[in-house]
C-alpha cells in the first residue's frame, strides 16, 4: 500500500539509512508512483522531522547529515524518470541557479534545478556557496532569462538581495528576472528585496518561470 510506502520513506530518511531509502525510490518506481509524489508524500517528510527534532536539540548535525545522504540517495534513483517525464523539448529560457554564498544546502535546489530542466528550461546550476558575482557573470555569459537564487538560512538570505544589487550594478536588470526560493524565504521577503518573483516549491518554481518568460 502506498501509504505504508511513504511512512517508510519518511523512516529511512529518519534513520539515516541511505541504502533503505535507494531501495524504497525502486519500490516507488516500479510501482508506477510519480517521483515527485515521492519526494513529496514520503522523503521530504522525514527530513521535514529531522530539521524540526534538530531545531528543538533532539537531534544533531550527524543525524542531519546522514538524513540528507539518505534523502539524496532516494532522490539519485528517482531523477532519471523525472526528467523521463518532462518530455517537453523546446527550450523555455534559461535559468541560472545556485544556493547563495554562505549557504551549502541543496536538496531543494537540486530539486528545482530537476524540475526546471525536466520542464523545458535550459538550467545553469552553479552548486552551492556560490559567490554573488558569480551569478551576475553566468547570467551575463549565457543571456539568461531568469536567476534564481536558494537559501536555506536566515543569515544567508540576506544574499539574495547582494545578488539582485549586484545584477542591477552590471546593468543586467530588469531584463534578467530573479526568483527567490528556500525554506525561510517569504513572499514579503521576495518584494521587498525586489525580486520578480518567489514560490515556495519546486513545481511552483517551474510555474513562476513559465510566467516570467512568457510561456
Ligand atoms: Co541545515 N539547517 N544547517 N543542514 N538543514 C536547516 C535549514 C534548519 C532550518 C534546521 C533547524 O534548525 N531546524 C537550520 C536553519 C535555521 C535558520 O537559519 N533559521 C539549519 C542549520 C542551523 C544548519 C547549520 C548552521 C547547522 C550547524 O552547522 N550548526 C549548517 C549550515 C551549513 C551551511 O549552509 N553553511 C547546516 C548544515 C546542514 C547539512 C549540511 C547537514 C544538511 C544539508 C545537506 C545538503 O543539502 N547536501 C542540512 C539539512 C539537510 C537541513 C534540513 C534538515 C533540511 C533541508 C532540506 O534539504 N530540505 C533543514 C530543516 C528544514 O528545512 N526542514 C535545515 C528538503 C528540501 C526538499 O526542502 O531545501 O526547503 P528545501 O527546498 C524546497 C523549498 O524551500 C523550495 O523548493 C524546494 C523543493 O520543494 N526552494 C526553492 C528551495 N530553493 C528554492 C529556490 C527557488 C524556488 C524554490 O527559486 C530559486
Amino acid at each position: 500500500m502506498s501509504a505504508d510506502l511513504f511512512e517508510s520513506m519518511k523512516q529511512s530518511v529518519i534513520d539515516g539509512d541511505e541504502e533503505r531509502s535507494a531501495e524504497l525510490a525502486q519500490q516507488a518506481l516500479a510501482q508506477g508512483i510519480d517521483p515527485l509524489v515521492a519526494i513529496n508524500a514520503g522523503f521530504v517528510l522525514g527530513i521535514n522531522h529531522v530539521g524540526e527534532q534538530f531545531g528543538v536539540g533532539e537531534m544533531f548535525l550527524p543525524d542531519l547529515m546522514l538524513a540528507a545522504e539518505a534523502m539524496k540517495a532516494a532522490v539519485a534513483v528517482l531523477e532519471p524518470e523525472m526528467k523521463r517525464r518532462g518530455t517537453q523539448r523546446e527550450v523555455l529560457g534559461r535559468v541560472v541557479l545556485g544556493t547563495v554564498k554562505g549557504d551549502i544546502h541543496e536538496i531543494g535546489k537540486n530539486l528545482v534545478a530537476m524540475m526546471l530542466s525536466a520542464s523545458g528550461f535550459e538550467v545553469h546550476d552553479l552548486g552551492v556557496d556560490v559567490p554573488f558575482q558569480k551569478f551576475a557573470e553566468k547570467a551575463r555569459e549565457v543571456k539568461a532569462d531568469i536567476v534564481g537564487v536558494s537559501a536555506l538560512l536566515t543569515t544567508t538570505m540576506t544574499g539574495q538581495k547582494t545578488v539582485i544589487e549586484v545584477l542591477d550594478d552590471m546593468g543586467l536588470r530588469p531584463q534578467v528576472k530573479v526568483i527567490v526560493g528556500g525554506a525561510p524565504v517569504t513572499r514579503s521577503w521576495a518584494q521587498e528585496i525586489g525580486a520578480d518573483g518567489y514560490s515556495e516549491d519546486a513545481m511552483g518554481a517551474v510555474a513562476l518561470a513559465k510566467k516570467l518568460v512568457g510561456k
